[in-house]
């Protein structure tokens, strides 16, 4: 049928009216989670390619799922990174340490100590294991739930909590929401909450590495709902176009607050398909397996090291508790939907593997719970000699106005003044 520029749509018949989609979670507070829609492949089931491969030849494997833990705890298959018993315990020990010190933190959002805190429980392997697969002077251009990358890189718990606190030891002088650390010497980007800011950064990052002839790479990581922000894109087409040193990983952990990963184009296709589109490596990858993830995130690096250009890397995992202090998960979804999910814990995991090759057990797991909780608490007394929300140990008062401005302008000048006249007179008591 020719289109007569003349005739309205209605010309073309009996057609239905227009009609949107809008995306309906599986599964609501109360209802029974039947996981059988999900298509989990054996482990050890993939072909690996070599790192420096034509981008198509990883195609297949934007749509299947990297797996090297089996069931019984066994490592297999060609992406087995085959890491000595030593490095898979640091492993193991860092995703504890980082789950030890969400709870205090939590615990501690409770007793009003800071206003906010966001867990990453059961999402610890796809920043541990990861970092642990990138050089350390490598520069991570984070989202909000990859502090498992700053104790795989040793930064210090205290000033963690410090910053946590905005207390007068806060290294980033209060200026930050709680949680959005800034590391330069540790290989870590100013943490935005605007979210998928940070991979156009990362990009832009990656090339000027490149122009410098440096050898270091840039990881980005980004949610799977903030995927959905037209940064994703634009970041992903200049590091296609200049074949930027880049990993791009984006964890999929279903939920972005209260909405599912449909609403971000779950539904139609996976995350890591979105690299064949733009003509760029990309790996599907169970993101509570630690071995797989170190794998993918080590092959990833590699490449992009070999000047082989970007990869991108979906994690696919769960978040197993609320998006942050501030949420209710419990009003928007199935809670079976956490207790049922078939991939498992990530520590759980290396664990069971760790023990099955006979190098950990039960009691050394026990006994290494403790001393990190132990020294979670301890670090925890430290930061709090420093001050905690509402105790009046901040940074001082005028601080807020400095470090912009070479000279500070008259206007913010007078504004300084005025606050510091106003705040005299409502609270006296106040020492700086
Ligand atoms: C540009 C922008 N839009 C919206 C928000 C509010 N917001 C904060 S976190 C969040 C959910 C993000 O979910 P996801 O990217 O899946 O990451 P997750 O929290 O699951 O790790 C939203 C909508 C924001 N901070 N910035």
């Amino acid at each position: 049928m020719a289109n007569d520029p003349g005739q309205t749509s209605k010309a073309h018949g009996n057609l239905p009216p227009l009609s949107l989609h809008v995306p309906e979670p599986k599964y609501r507070p109360g209802d029974k989670v039947d996981y059988s829609w999900l298509s989990i492949p054996p482990a050890g089931a993939q072909v690996r390619p070599d790192e420096s491969c034509p981008a198509a030849e990883t195609e297949p494997l934007c749509f299947d799922l990297i797996r090297v833990l089996d069931g019984d705890g066994q490592a297999v298959g060609p992406w087995n990174p085959r890491l000595d018993p030593e490095t898979l315990r640091r492993i193991l020990r860092t995703m504890a340490l980082t789950r030890a010190f969400d709870d205090r933190m939590y615990r501690a959002q409770r007793q009003g100590k800071t206003s906010f805190y966001m867990k990453c429980t059961g999402e610890e392997a796809t920043s541990v294991a990861a970092a642990f697969a990138l050089a350390n002077d490598d520069m991570v251009f984070p989202s909000y739930r990859q502090q498992g990358i700053l104790m795989a890189r040793n930064y210090p718990m205290v000033d963690m909590i410090n910053q946590i606190y905005s207390n007068r030891a806060d290294r980033l002088k209060g200026r930050q929401l709680p949680i959005m650390y800034s590391a330069r010497d540790y290989g870590f980007f100013s943490i935005s909450g605007n979210l998928a800011t940070q991979y156009p950064q990362a990009v832009g990052w990656a090339m000027a590495s490149a122009i410098k002839g440096d050898t270091r790479i840039a990881s980005a990581y980004i949610g799977e709902g903030s995927s959905a922000e037209g940064d994703f894109h634009s970041a992903m087409t200049f590091a296609a176009v200049y074949n930027a040193p880049v990993v791009f990983n984006i964890v999929n952990n279903q939920w972005a607050i209260s909405s599912f990963s449909g609403f971000a184009g779950g539904e139609r296709t996976t995350f890591a398909a979105r690299a064949v589109g733009y003509g760029i490596a990309g790996l599907r990858v169970d993101g509570n397996d630690a071995l797989a993830v170190y794998a993918a995130s080590r092959w990833a690096a590699d490449r992009a090291r070999a000047n082989m250009g970007p990869t991108l890397i979906e994690h696919f995992t769960y978040r197993a508790e609320g998006h942050s202090t501030s949420d209710d998960p419990t009003a928007y979804r199935s809670a079976q939907e956490g207790t049922d999910w078939p991939l498992g814990d990530p520590i759980a995991r290396l664990k069971q593997h760790l023990v099955a090759i006979g190098e950990w057990s039960d009691e050394q797991q026990v006994a290494m719970d403790l001393e990190l909780a132990e020294s979670v608490k301890a670090a925890t007394k430290e930061a709090e000699k420093n001050g905690i929300l509402g105790h009046g140990l901040h940074h001082p008062f005028h601080t807020m106005f400095e470090d912009v401005f070479e000279e500070l302008p008259w206007h913010l000048e007078e504004q300084a003044q005025q606050a510091i006249r106003e705040r005299r007179i409502k609270w006296p008591e106040w020492k700086e």
